[in-house]
């Protein structure tokens, strides 16, 4: 057996959050273990589409993740959660939502250098010129953890081994 909970994976815009969370998701899944990814794709195009980037409502979107997480976990599932999730308040808000075990903060540490040197979709391009307001890391702030369960290097290793940071992890906390 397992015991599900929340991998709230936290970090810059580019800096692998996604990636990394498919890639572990790919191998609970190995494991037989049931996995649920939530990211901009499914919940800031759906459930939260009618919120945008302020302060405010960053903070609604995250308490909707973290209540929606909550209801996956509580059904068993492992949930992984992709969002940038800026502020500390924030994360602890959803920290505060479950049970101490439930909620595994993991910070995908990036240099902004080499977030916006890849820059997949032209978005700190469009930061730079003004043509989008409110970017993270540009001109709205992004608070690091000040203590989260898990840093991964993501610049400086590769996806595989970022995601096989997380499964020993996982694996030495007794989750799996
Ligand atoms: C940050 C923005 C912004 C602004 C649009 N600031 O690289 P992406 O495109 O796919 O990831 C970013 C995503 C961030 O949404 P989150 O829900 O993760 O943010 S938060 O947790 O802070 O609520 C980026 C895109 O949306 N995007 N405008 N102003 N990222």
């Amino acid at each position: 057996g397992h015991k599900s909970a929340i991998l709230w994976f936290t970090g810059l815009s580019g800096a692998g959050k996604s990636t990394v969370s498919v890639e572990v998701e790919k191998k609970l899944h190995q494991m037989g273990i049931r996995t649920y990814v939530l990211d901009g794709d499914n919940i800031r195009h759906g459930l939260n589409k009618n919120l945008g980037f302020t302060p405010e409502d960053r903070k609604e979107n995250i308490r909707r993740i973290g209540e929606v997480s909550k209801l996956f976990v509580d059904a068993g599932v492992f949930t992984l959660t992709a969002f940038i999730s800026p502020y500390q308040e924030d994360r602890d808000m959803v920290r505060e939502m479950v049970e101490q075990n439930e909620f595994i903060e993991i910070y995908v540490q990036c240099d902004i250098e080499e977030c916006e040197k890849r820059d997949p979709k032209g978005l700190y391009a469009k930061a730079r010129k003004g043509e989008i307001k409110n970017f993270t890391g540009i001109d709205a702030p992004y608070e690091a953890p000040d203590h989260p369960e898990l840093i991964i290097e993501n610049d400086r290793q590769s996806i595989e081994a970022s995601a096989d940071q997380v499964i020993d992890y996982l694996k030495e906390k007794g989750y799996i």
